[in-house]
């Protein structure tokens, strides 16, 4: 028996993508550097199944019909590379590669490269929706090389999860294109886990509401425009009660959040690019700041503030927060497509953003009722500029923009730390002004560094001896 797709590293991910890929009907080769993963893996869901394990290298590459199409699920960075080292010289020309890691795009580049060397198709692709997704339905975004591609997108489709707009899988361009958009699917996912993080904080710690009233809130929201994956597990989360002490398990968990990076990476290229993805930044920063908690704790008893207590009208301040989080929600899209469409132009992408939202309708992470409406946006405007130029994100902002200030206001005053609220107020405020005050750090850089700086009345390039009169 010759198996039709092969699945290296069966930790969590791999497992589940190569059972995914089993029930739809092929024969799938296993292999893991560690014989005793790949024995627990059959012993204990590979019974009756068309797996065929390999406990070499070798082996699990002669079990595969060619052309070969095997996918990685390998830990990211050095491990993938130690696979792929072996790997290459064991398979033929023309065999399929496809990293489901979350390489980073220039790990993905180098390896494009590599692979041409000894005539391979690679592709690099995203993968999103965790461990259930992999095994129910992800979200695929796939790049590289487009004929390898063909080659396995009828398996890859088959697998992935199915939203209102057809089956979330496609191939977004060459190179690292799939990489990318996945890192930039998981900087947007930060960016609405730490919205989502700041509105619980503003109801707990603000208005001192208890877990099951802020259970109530999300389940509202979640009927609303907003509902979306993230905001449906929040609730459920606020739900769970610690069977140790009684008290929501939330409550319980040590306030530090960590990071394996896709954030960061996702922050780095939006800055190497020049795009401006601030609301993404803030919550890796939170992050960051949340990690510091002896630092915070010393701070806490030196530096003093607001208490933190919001008195106002519930009602009012609630209606007042679904709206500062519907906008920053939605700008975590907006950044994250912008810095798409800037990528796209930069690297030779050619991202169809409509395809990229449709993508994220289902099995991944940011997956929302809101991405419809997202991907008619940029059907109607391929190049879009910002979600909120046009219907209906416009009106959002217009009748919510109010309600918003008010939370940042009453946030600051109250002395809640609100970063990713804040960013998107500021960089909203900043998009749609059409002065800003860079005249002025113009004139400062042409002061000490003779920059120059251009002219708002004619053309050409000019420099100051300020200090002459
Ligand atoms: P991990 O990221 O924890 O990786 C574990 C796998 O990598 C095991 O199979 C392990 O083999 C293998 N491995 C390591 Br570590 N070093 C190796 C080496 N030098 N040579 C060969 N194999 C090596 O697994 P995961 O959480 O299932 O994720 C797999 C991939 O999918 C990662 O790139 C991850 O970023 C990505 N991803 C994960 C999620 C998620 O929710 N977990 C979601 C989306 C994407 P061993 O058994 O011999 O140690």
């Amino acid at each position: 028996m010759n198996a039709d797709f092969g699945v290296i590293g069966l930790a969590v991910m791999g497992q589940n993508l190569a059972l995914n890929v089993e029930n739809r009907g092929y024969t799938v080769a296993v292999y893991n550097r560690t014989r005793a993963r790949t024995e627990e893996f059959m012993e204990k869901k590979g019974q009756g199944r068309k797996l065929i394990p390999s406990y070499l290298l070798s082996e699990f590459v002669a079990s595969l019909t060619t052309p070969r199409k095997i996918i990685l699920m390998v830990k990211a960075g050095g491990p993938t590379d130690a696979v792929l080292e072996q790997l290459f010289s064991l398979l033929s020309a023309r065999d399929i590669v496809i990293d489901g890691g979350n390489a980073h795009y220039s790990d993905t580049e180098r390896r494009i490269e590599l692979a041409q060397k000894y005539d391979l198709r690679y592709l690099g692709v995203g993968i999103s929706g965790g461990e259930e997704g992999a095994l129910h339905g992800p979200a695929i975004m796939a790049g590289g090389d487009k004929e390898g591609y063909k080659q396995v997108e009828q398996i890859l489709t088959k697998i992935a999860g199915i939203g209102p707009e057809g089956a979330c899988c496609a191939y977004f361009g060459p190179g690292s294109a799939g990489h990318y958009v996945k890192m930039v699917h998981n900087g947007i996912e930060y960016a609405i886990m730490e919205t989502i993080a700041e509105a619980y904080n503003l109801m707990s710690r603000g208005l001192k509401m208890s877990a099951r009233e802020m259970a109530d809130v999300f389940g509202e929201w979640n009927s609303s425009d907003l509902s979306s994956y993230l905001f449906e597990i929040t609730e459920k989360i606020l739900r769970r009660v610690d069977p140790e002490t009684g008290n929501p398990l939330v409550e319980m968990i040590l306030d530090q959040a960590a990071q394996k990076g896709t954030g960061k990476w996702s922050t780095q290229g939006a800055l190497d690019i020049g795009s401006p993805a601030p609301t993404i930044a803030m919550a890796v920063f939170a992050r960051v700041i949340s990690a510091l908690k002896e630092e915070r704790v010393r701070a806490s008893t030196v530096l003093s503030g607001p208490d933190g207590r919001i008195d106002t009208d519930r009602g009012q301040f609630l209606q007042d927060l679904f709206a500062a989080v519907q906008i920053t929600v939605i700008s975590a899209y907006a950044q994250g497509f912008h810095q798409l469409q800037d990528a796209s132009r930069e690297r030779g992408y050619s991202l169809d953003l409509s395809e990229v939202a449709r993508v994220w309708m289902a099995g991944c992470i940011i997956r929302a009722k809101s991405l419809t409406q997202m991907a008619k946006a940029f059907r109607d405007e391929p190049d879009l500029p910002l979600l909120f130029l046009v219907a209906p994100f416009k009106e959002i902002w217009e009748v919510s923009q109010a309600g918003m200030r008010r939370v940042v206001v009453q946030a600051h005053a109250a002395g809640i730390p609100v970063p990713a609220i804040d960013s998107v107020m500021d960089f909203v405020d900043a998009y749609r002004s059409a002065r800003l005050p860079a005249n002025m750090i113009q004139a400062q850089r042409d002061f000490f560094g003779a920059h120059t700086y251009k002219r708002v009345d004619r053309d050409g390039v000019f420099h100051t001896k300020w200090e002459e009169e």
